[in-house]
C-alpha cells in the first residue's frame, strides 16, 4: 500500500496566512529567466462566468518551490462557493447538453488555439509556480494543447452503434449521453496537462465542469480557464473554485449534483474519492500511484538505456506517476550499466525550473523534502548501498528551495521499502537478477500496475514482458513515462479505478449509453421471440 500521499495534496504549502485578496489576475512577468520579485498573480474563483474572491475575500499563498518566494495568491474557497459552482453547473447543463457536439467541441479548439499562442507564457507560469524545468514546461503545454486539439475533433466522433434485430423489421442502435455536472480535481505534478485531458472530453462530451485544482498551481489553472472564457464558452459551463479538499474537494465529491468524479493524485485521497462515490453511486475514475519498473537486459543498448533511465527517474525531480522508480538489471550487465550511468547522473543540474540552465526541478514543497528524506533515510537503514546523492541540496543558493540530490541505492530487495512504495521524488531503487524470468517476476513484485518498461534487443523477449508484465502500460526500449492523446492512459492493481482516460475512452466516460429499439413493421407485431 502506498503510503505516498503528496499529490493532490490540499492544504497550501504557505502559511496558511490570511490575506484580504485583490480583485484583478496579473499576468506574468515579461523579464525572461529571472525569478520574479513581485507578486504575479491574484486567482480568483470563476462562477458562472464571473471571476470573483472566495466567500470571506480570504486567501492563501502560493510559493516557488525554488526559492519560497510568495508569488502569488489564491482564494481560499469554501463549501459555500462549491455549491455556488455546482448550482452553476447545473444550471448550464440543458443548454449545454442540447448543443450538437461539434458545436461544442469549437470551443475547445478555440481554447486550443489561444493556449498554442501563449504556449511560451504558459510554460513561464509552470516553471515559476511549479517548478517544472523550462523544457519540461514547454513539453507538458504541449501535451495538454495535443489533449485539447484531440477532444476537438472528437465532436465530430461522438458515435453510438448500430446492431440488427433478432426481429425482423426491428432496427436497434445505441446513442451517447452526458451524464451531467463532472466534479474535476487535479494533482499540482501535471498542473496543465491533467486538467486539460479530463475537461476537454467532459465538455465535447456535453458534460458542465467544476474543476478544483491543486492548492500549489492555481494560478496556470485559472489560465487555462481563461482559454475557455476567452474562447467564449458559455456562463456556467465550466467552473472553477480554489480551496481546501477537505472543504471544496469533498463538497464537489459529495454534492448530490455532481454526478462523476474524476480524479488524479495520491493513493491515500484516490482510495477515500473512491470509497464515497461508491457510496454516493457515482461514476468515478481515480489515477493514482505508480512504483514503475524499468528492467534492462544483457542484451539490451545500454547507451539508450541509461538515457531512458535519467528522464524516467529524473524528471520532474520524479515527481510523477509514471516515474521510472524500480531499476531491475540483469547481473551479467548491472556492474557496466551503472557505470555508465553514475557520470550520467552527476550531469544532472538541479536548479529553478525557470533558469534554463537547470535539468532537475525542486520538489513542490518542504513537506515532500520531508518525505523523500525520510525515504533515504529507510533506504539506509535496511542496508540499501548508496551509490550517489542522498542530501538535501543547500548549496549554490538552492537552501531556500526544496532540492534533493538525485539519489541512486543498489541492492534493493524486493521486499524493502524503496522496492515497494511510492517515494514521488528523484530516488531511484536498483535490484539484481538472475535472468528475464526473474526480472518479470520482480517487476510484478508491487501493489501498483501503471507503467513499465524493458530495454532488450530481442523481440520475443520483449513480447514476453508485454505478455506478463502487470501494468496499464508499457514502454519497449523507452522510459517509463509519458503518453499521447490518441491511447489510453491509465493503470491496474493499485494505480487505479475506474478505467481508461484519454483517447476515445476519456470521452466515454463522461457518457451514458442509451440503447434504442425501433420496431418499424407498422403494426404487424410478432410475439417476442423470449
Ligand atoms: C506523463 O508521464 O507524462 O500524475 C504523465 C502523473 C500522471 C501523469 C504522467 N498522472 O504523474
Amino acid at each position: 500500500m502506498a503510503t505516498a500521499a503528496r499529490r493532490g495534496k490540499s492544504s497550501p504549502r504557505a502559511s496558511g496566512k490570511k490575506s484580504k485578496s485583490a480583485r484583478s489576475v496579473a499576468t506574468a512577468s515579461k523579464e525572461n529567466n529571472r525569478p520574479p520579485q513581485a507578486l504575479l498573480a491574484i486567482v480568483q474563483n470563476y462562477i458562472d462566468g464571473r471571476w470573483r474572491d472566495a466567500e470571506f475575500g480570504e486567501t492563501t499563498d502560493v510559493e516557488d518551490p525554488s526559492n519560497g518566494r510568495i508569488i502569488a495568491k489564491a482564494p481560499a474557497g469554501t463549501v459555500r462557493d462549491a455549491k455556488a459552482a455546482i448550482e452553476s453547473a447545473k444550471k448550464a447543463f440543458s443548454t449545454w447538453k442540447a448543443t450538437p457536439p461539434m458545436v461544442r467541441a469549437r470551443y475547445v479548439l478555440k481554447a486550443f488555439q489561444i493556449a498554442e499562442s501563449r504556449k511560451e507564457e504558459l510554460a513561464r507560469i509552470m516553471a515559476i509556480e511549479g517548478g517544472k524545468v523550462l523544457s519540461d514546461a514547454r513539453g507538458e503545454i504541449t501535451k495538454g494543447n495535443n489533449l485539447l486539439e484531440f477532444y476537438a475533433g472528437e465532436g465530430f466522433r461522438f458515435y453510438g452503434e448500430t446492431a440488427p434485430s433478432e426481429l425482423a423489421g426491428n432496427f436497434l442502435y445505441t446513442i451517447r449521453q452526458p451524464i451531467g455536472v463532472v466534479g474535476v480535481v487535479t494533482p499540482w505534478n501535471f498542473p496543465w496537462a491533467i486538467p486539460c485531458w479530463k475537461i476537454a472530453p467532459a465538455l465535447v462530451a456535453g458534460c458542465t465542469v467544476v474543476f478544483k485544482p491543486a492548492s500549489f498551481t492555481p494560478y496556470l489553472a485559472a489560465e487555462l480557464v481563461r482559454c475557455f472564457e476567452s474562447a467564449g464558452l458559455p456562463a456556467g459551463v465550466l467552473n472553477f473554485v480554489v480551496g481546501a479538499g477537505s472543504k471544496v474537494g469533498n463538497e464537489i465529491i459529495t454534492h448530490k449534483d455532481v454526478k462523476v468524479v474524476s480524479f488524479t493524485g495520491s493513493c491515500g485521497v484516490g482510495r477515500k474519492v473512491e470509497e464515497m462515490c461508491g457510496i454516493l453511486n457515482k461514476k468515478v475514475t481515480c489515477e493514482m500511484g505508480g512504483k514503475n519498473p524499468c528492467v534492462i537486459l544483457s542484451d539490451a543498448d545500454l547507451d539508450a538505456a541509461v538515457c531512458g533511465v535519467i528522464r524516467g527517474a529524473f524528471g520532474n525531480a520524479g515527481q510523477r506517476c509514471t516515474a521510472t522508480s524500480r531499476l531491475i538489471l540483469e547481473e551479467s550487465i548491472a556492474d557496466k550499466f551503472l557505470e555508465k550511468l553514475l557520470p550520467e547522473v552527476k550531469k544532472i543540474v538541479p536548479g529553478p525550473g525557470i533558469d534554463p540552465a537547470s535539468t532537475m526541478s525542486p520538489l513542490i514543497d518542504k513537506s515532500q523534502l520531508d518525505v523523500v528524506l525520510g525515504y533515504i533515510a529507510k533506504a539506509r537503514s535496511e542496508g540499501n548501498k548508496l551509490l550517489i546523492g542522498g542530501n538535501r541540496i543547500i548549496r549554490d543558493g538552492l537552501d531556500k528551495g526544496y532540492f534533493v540530490e538525485p539519489t541512486v541505492f543498489d541492492h534493493v530487495r524486493t521486499t524493502d521499502t524503496l522496492f515497494q512504495e511510492e517515494v514521488f521524488g528523484p530516488v531511484l531503487a536498483v535490484t539484481r537478477v538472475k535472468n528475464s524470468d526473474e526480472a518479470f517476476r520482480a517487476a510484478n513484485q508491487v501493489v501498483f500496475g501503471l507503467s513499465s518498461s524493458i530495454y532488450t534487443r530481442d523481440l520475443n523477449t520483449a513480447m514476453r514482458f508485454i505478455d506478463a508484465i502487470e501494468a496499464g502500460m508499457v514502454h519497449v526500449n523507452s522510459p517509463t513515462i509519458g503518453g499521447e492523446a490518441q491511447v489510453p492512459f491509465g493503470g491496474i492493481k493499485e494505480s487505479g479505478c475506474g478505467g481508461r482516460e484519454m483517447a476515445k475512452d476519456g470521452i466515454q466516460f463522461f457518457t451514458e449509453l442509451k440503447t434504442v429499439f425501433i420496431d418499424y413493421t407498422g403494426g404487424a407485431r410478432m410475439s417476442n421471440i423470449y
